[in-house]
């Protein structure tokens, strides 16, 4: 057990990798994973010196892989001066203590190591406290002899991030700490979402890039609008949201955002920290989903990113394929076989720029419906929703009608819904104002309510 600590203050941590093949995965799938999470692990500053895969029927309740199992592989890893066990899926508190015993060193799961790598990706207050916060809840249960040996061995992966500092042997502490990041997070919420109804104010569409982890996003980001986003090799580059402005060859302006990349078995404590963060993804008109060719498990990729689209409520939004490095694609076949099965999908290069044209094309017409006006009749006794619409729209046109004033205003798609009550059927404007002066049924209602 000392040996293991003191090697621990080497250059990098020795690793091993802990799959399961469960009845319903393939071998290939746990081989892919593992070799993920091997990325994963080196990414967070580890040296992955092995890995073992068991045959289950289904997780074990007390150490996930068989005791018999576990044994040999503690075994293997003493003899490798091991310091990490990093396990592939997520383990339960109790399964993390029972496997810790038995390995007599630190042992995570994939939570961990990607809650490691965003605590060191973050940039932004919000991005720092919403992972210092999912730490947080996913060591406290854990805390129990983890804890002296961790606070022992100071850091490493799993440990770093802002959670470091605050993580006393205090579980009292950690509560107290969690309810604080929340009410800070909550007012530096508050702060952005005051910026946001700036942009909404400036009525340019919002078209968010998503996609699986080193798709490349933040290449494509930085090739349309001449931005700076940092572009990786390495999983989980960008996390912080950023959001430019393109102008379209129709001389349309558009917002573009780029955010932080999907990735399988992404811990659900984790799509719940971000929401916030995702709102660029859960508001925007239309998703550019960014798709590695040249990767082997493109297709699996791509199945993972609309998991995690459904997982945030954003399932339904309009959607663009961007089939991205076609420069390195292994057989062009392939790309065409991809752009067979998406309708509008579109082929590219961010690194060559092959393909931009029909993309920027695309992107003009996918996000045109905003630049149509709708017209709204809205009683004067809704004062409030006149305040809004002069807020959120782009009032072209305002008259009076008796009881009720009418405009003519291009307003974001997501915010049709709100005002519907108010709208008038296309070209209601053209009769004469008494003889439409009763907008759809609908509208009588709303304007009795108020
Ligand atoms: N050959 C080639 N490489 C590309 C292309 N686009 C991106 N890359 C490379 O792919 C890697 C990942 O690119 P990023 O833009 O950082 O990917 P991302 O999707 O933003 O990744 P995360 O922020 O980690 O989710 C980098 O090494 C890029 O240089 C392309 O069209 N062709
Ligand atoms: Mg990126």
């Amino acid at each position: 057990m000392k040996a293991l600590i003191s090697t621990a203050r080497k250059a990098s941590e020795r690793v091993f990798l802990v799959g399961a093949e469960l009845k319903s995965r393939r071998t290939w799938e746990v081989r892919d994973s593992l070799a993920e999470l091997a990325q994963l692990a080196s990414t967070a500053g580890g040296e992955v010196v092995g890995n073992g895969v068991q045959k289950l029927p289904a997780p074990v309740a007390s150490t996930f892989i068989g005791a018999g199992k576990a044994d040999e592989f503690s075994a293997l890893c003493r003899r490798e001066a091991v310091d990490t066990v990093i396990f592939d899926d997520e383990l339960s508190p109790a399964q993390s203590r029972n496997l810790e015993q038995t390995f007599g060193c630190k042992v995570l799961d994939r939570t961990a190591l990607i809650l490691d790598i965003f605590a060191r990706r973050a940039r932004t207050r919000e991005g720092k406290l919403q992972v210092e916060l999912a730490q947080l809840q996913h060591l406290l249960p854990r805390l129990t002899r983890f804890w002296d040996h961790l606070s022992r061995q100071k850091g490493g992966i799993g440990m770093r991030g802002d959670g470091e500092t605050q993580l006393e042997t205090d579980r009292r502490r950690v509560q107290d700490r969690i309810t604080r990041i929340a009410a800070e997070l909550d007012e530096v919420r508050r702060q952005r979402s005051t910026q946001r109804q700036g942009r909404q104010r400036n009525l340019w569409p919002l078209a968010s890039l998503v996609g699986y982890t080193n798709a490349g996003k933040s290449t494509l980001f930085n090739a349309l609008t001449g931005a700076a986003v940092l572009e990786e090799d390495k999983l989980f580059a960008t996390l912080d949201p950023t959001t430019r402005r393109l102008r379209l060859p129709t001389n349309q302006n558009v917002l573009l955002s780029d955010t932080v990349g999907f990735i399988r078995k992404l811990p659900h404590r984790l799509v719940e920290a971000f929401k916030a963060t995702l709102e660029e993804v859960v508001n925007a008109d239309l998703l550019l989903h960014v798709v590695d060719v040249s990767h082997p498990q493109a297709e699996d990729q791509i199945a993972a990113v609309h998991q995690v689209l459904a997982e945030i409520a954003a399932g339904d939004k309009p959607r663009l394929m961007v089939f991205n490095k076609i420069d390195c694609a292994p057989n062009p076949e392939q790309v065409q076989a991809f752009l067979q099965r998406w309708p509008h999908a579109v082929a590219i290069s961010a690194r060559t720029e092959e393909g931009f044209p029909g993309l920027r094309t695309e992107l003009g017409s996918r996000l045109r419906p905003v630049r149509e006006f709708l017209e709204l009749a809205i009683p004067h006794s809704q004062a409030a929703v006149v305040a809004r619409l002069h807020s959120v729209a782009q009032v072209v046109e305002r008259k009076y009608d008796g009881e009720r004033a009418r405009f003519k205003v291009r307003l974001p798609p997501h915010l049709h819904g709100e005002f519907a009550p108010f709208v008038l059927p296309p070209g209601a404007s053209q009769a004469s104002l008494p003889g439409v002066a009763g907008p759809p049924d609908g509208d009588g209602r709303e304007a009795s309510r108020g």
